[in-house]
């Protein structure tokens, strides 16, 4: 039997929308993947090892990588939420895998950014992953918290790490700002894929989104990773435009990047 190129990968959030798609598709890449979540992963596969902790407790995060290869961080809080929980879930969470990384000496993490971390441009420009952080939201913020954090760990302690700045990672485009903002969840393993892959990537930001023709993002800053999305949101696009209604294209939900995040009031007003 061939062997695989890693012996041991972490997975945080492995119960989550995408990583689940991560436990089916990194099999490939690693005899052992370890999957930990705050929620129920449901039964190991001989290949896995599942660990239920909550990213909040330094003591948990730890020992998760011991004997890991490479990290793929996709755990916490996926959407705005109060900052207590963004608080714990994202950014202290996201410390302590950095924290865990280092002290374990793994020398690459995958971090699952977002969009969010730059919704704030307005949809008349593209923009690149040089551009200033501009967060929609309190979990936007998060994400830039963990973006920064990354580029300290490699610059202070050679970590590297890949941020994928995800659109939207769904079965199919859900409404009209994902035909542009869509990556499907075969691309998205496969950006995983290069991002484990890619012999050097230093600090790296890219936008994970697939083949789409209305685009916001423009990813030429990270085209040494050799992703090639194969996916596009235009096959659903007669679909999407019968099924979901025109936005006045002045509101903010339409006009920014973010769509409704950067649209929405402040999460613990609205409790
Ligand atoms: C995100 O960051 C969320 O996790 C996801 O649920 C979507 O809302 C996505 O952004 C998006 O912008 O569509």
């Amino acid at each position: 039997m061939m062997s695989k190129p890693f012996k041991r990968l972490l997975i945080t959030g492995a119960a989550g929308r995408l990583g689940r798609v991560l436990r089916a598709e990194m099999q490939a890449c690693a005899e052992v993947l370890r999957l930990t979540d705050i929620a129920d992963m449901g039964n190991a596969a001989p290949h896995e090892e599942l660990v239920r902790c909550d990213l909040a407790n330094i003591a948990d995060v730890l020992p998760l990588a011991e004997g890991v290869d490479a990290i793929i961080h996709a755990g916490g809080v996926p959407l705005e939420n109060t900052f207590d929980l963004i608080l714990k879930g994202n950014i202290v969470g996201t410390y302590n895998v950095y924290e865990a990384a280092r002290q374990h000496g793994v020398k690459r993490v995958i971090y699952t950014s977002s969009n969010h971390a730059i919704g704030f441009y307005d949809r008349t420009e593209t923009i690149d992953a040089s551009v200033p952080h501009r967060p929609d939201s309190l979990y936007g913020v998060s994400k830039c918290f963990a973006e920064d954090l990354g580029r300290y760990y490699w610059d202070k302690f050679g970590i590297e790490s890949v941020n994928i700045r995800i659109g939207s990672s769904f079965e199919e485009p859900l409404d009209r700002r994902m035909l542009a903002t869509w990556l499907s969840f075969a691309d998205f393993a496969r950006i995983v894929e290069r991002a484990l892959h890619a012999p050097r990537v230093g600090h790296m930001i890219v936008y994970g989104m697939s083949d789409n023709r209305e685009t916001l993002w423009d990813n030429h800053l990270a085209s040494s990773l050799g992703y090639v999305p194969k996916d596009s949101a235009d096959e659903y696009r007669e679909k999407v435009m019968a099924n979901t209604p025109r936005l006045d294209p002045n509101e903010p939900a339409a006009r920014y990047h973010g769509g409704n995040f950067a649209g929405a009031g402040h999460f613990e007003d609205a409790q």
